[in-house]
């Protein structure tokens, strides 16, 4: 791609898609990246061209834009102090624990907002540079929940769109925030702004009226004479690329070859999750390894393989987390494992897709126990791998997945007996029960894929009532 060259479609998110790897010659090389924005945006915009405007993931690298993965991509360069401040910061110890119920306490630091504020202006101008005449602009997560407000000013001739990955927490909690009007303002310089669900949505919009005076009807938000819409777009995953990848014997001949390797036990267990404290990997242990203690399983009936993909670890309660999970399989593996046949498999490593889906393919029972999660690909991805109608899903009820997939084992993380409960349900589901559930949320996860949702977001981002009817208002209530 040429210095020059403008793009009629971008893509502004925190990272780029792709991560550098070094060949045994030393070599270095691009390959897609793992994680849930990625695999849902990059099949769009493989089918689209356009550019991708991010960061390339490592300190202070000034890069030229290049061509890698079929993908245009334009690099922004964040200095080491930017990286402390503006990502592990603000964006991971100020709004991710804001938005995920305060699970852990957010860290408000004036210096962190500083940085926040520099670092989106430079995506903003890196995508005002890119852009063509009248672009789309998409505009991705809360990393970058200021750029749809100062990407308008530089460029008012753009359309701007912004999709927020995670959830958007209710007024009671998001007003701690001391930026809390400079965000919303932020926000509204998209001409749409997308959630992962509608009541996501109608926090924002209750937001807008309360604290920036904006009238409001229904998911419309009037901002000067501009219309801004708030709509809830749930996010799903690529079906084709899994039903690709269960189809290839290799997956097949792996998936077999795990459920040996773990000694034929009756039930497999399953868990796939960034090291997360929203993932609720604790409590799901917790509940598991209780069922041992009160002799509901005993060793040989049931093992747990709990993929922990490494996460964010300078932010110091990842490491807090880290520890306490491992000290707690530490001991239920001590207290209840027979000797070469541990009750929980435990792995702090990324594996590739493949071996994903053979583990998919393998586990008896997905579990899923996210204390709070926007969507939750992983959920959707063991979904689509079943084909074959067998397993079950064990599913917190506060991940978005779990609004469409109702015929999952729906639970709720905080209750441990009740998980207790559930778990030997889905355990214990014949065959019958488990198809029956199964092709009700395979024909959900199947319709509603991630093509659909991109598309479904773009072309209510590019058709005629964006920016431009005026709004039947309502007065703002009295704050
Ligand atoms: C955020 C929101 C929302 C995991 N381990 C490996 C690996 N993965 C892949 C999974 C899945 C993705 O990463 C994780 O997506 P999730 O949705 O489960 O979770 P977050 O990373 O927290 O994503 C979430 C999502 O954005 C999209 O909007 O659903 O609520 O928090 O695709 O399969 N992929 C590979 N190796 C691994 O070890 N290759």
């Amino acid at each position: 791609m040429g210095a020059s060259t403008k793009s009629e479609f971008v893509v502004v998110a925190n990272r780029l898609p792709v991560d550098r790897v070094i060949d045994e010659d030393g070599a270095a090389s691009w390959r897609r990246s793992p994680g849930g924005l990625v695999t849902a945006i990059v099949p769009v915009m493989r089918r689209r061209g356009g550019a991708w405007v991010g960061w390339v993931g490592a300190p202070d690298e000034q890069l030229e834009p290049f061509t890698a993965d079929g993908m245009d991509l334009v690099p922004v360069c964040l200095t080491a102090k930017d990286i402390e401040r503006y990502y592990e910061g603000f964006s991971n110890a100020t709004l991710w624990p804001l938005y995920h119920d305060v699970i852990v306490p957010p860290v408000y630091k004036r210096t962190l907002w500083d940085a926040y504020v520099r670092v989106n202006r430079r995506f903003a101008e890196a995508a005002a540079e890119v852009a063509a005449e009248g672009a789309v602009v998409w505009v991705q997560d809360y990393q970058l929940q200021l750029v749809p407000k100062m990407l308008r000013e530089l460029r008012p001739d753009l359309r701007i769109g912004f999709f927020l990955h995670i959830p958007f927490p209710p007024m009671e909690l998001f007003v701690q925030l001391p930026w809390r009007q400079q965000i919303l303002e932020g926000l509204l310089g998209a001409d749409l702004v997308g959630f992962q669900s509608a009541d996501a949505a109608a926090n924002f919009a209750r937001l807008c009226r309360r604290l920036c005076d904006a009238r409001t009807h229904r998911n419309q938000v009037l901002v000067d004479d501009r219309i801004v819409r708030a709509e809830a777009f749930p996010i799903s995953v690529d079906v084709k690329e899994l039903i690709d990848l269960i189809g290839q014997p290799e997956v097949r001949q792996r998936a077999a070859q795990i459920r040996e390797d773990l000694g034929n036990p009756a039930t497999i267990l399953l868990g796939v999750d960034r090291l997360d404290y929203t993932k609720g990997i604790s409590q799901r242990i917790q509940a598991f390894s209780e069922l041992f203690r009160d002799g509901k399983l005993k060793s040989g009936d049931a093992v747990f393989v709990q993929i922990a993909t490494p996460s964010r670890e300078r932010v110091e309660q990842y490491r807090i987390l880290r520890d306490d999970i491992e000290l707690q399989i530490g001991r239920a593996n001590g207290l209840y494992s027979e000797l070469g046949a541990p009750i929980v498999n435990y792995l702090h490593t990324s594996y590739t897709r493949d071996e994903l889906a053979a583990l998919f393919l393998t586990a008896d029972v997905m579990v899923v126990t996210p204390l709070r999660d926007g969507m939750n690909l992983v959920a959707k991805e063991y979904i689509a791998c079943r084909a074959d109608l067998r397993g079950s899903l064990l599913l917190s009820e506060f991940a978005g997945a779990a609004e469409e997939l109702k015929r999952a084992f729906l639970v709720n993380p905080y209750d441990i007996d009740g998980m207790k409960q559930k778990m030997l349900q889905a355990m214990h589901a014949d065959p019958a029960e488990q198809n029956r559930r199964m092709r009700a949320m395979r024909k959900r996860v199947i319709e509603y894929d991630v093509d659909r949702w991109a598309r479904e977001f773009l072309e209510a981002l590019e058709g005629p009532h964006i920016g431009k009817e005026p709004a039947v208002e309502e007065a703002a209530p009295a704050v």
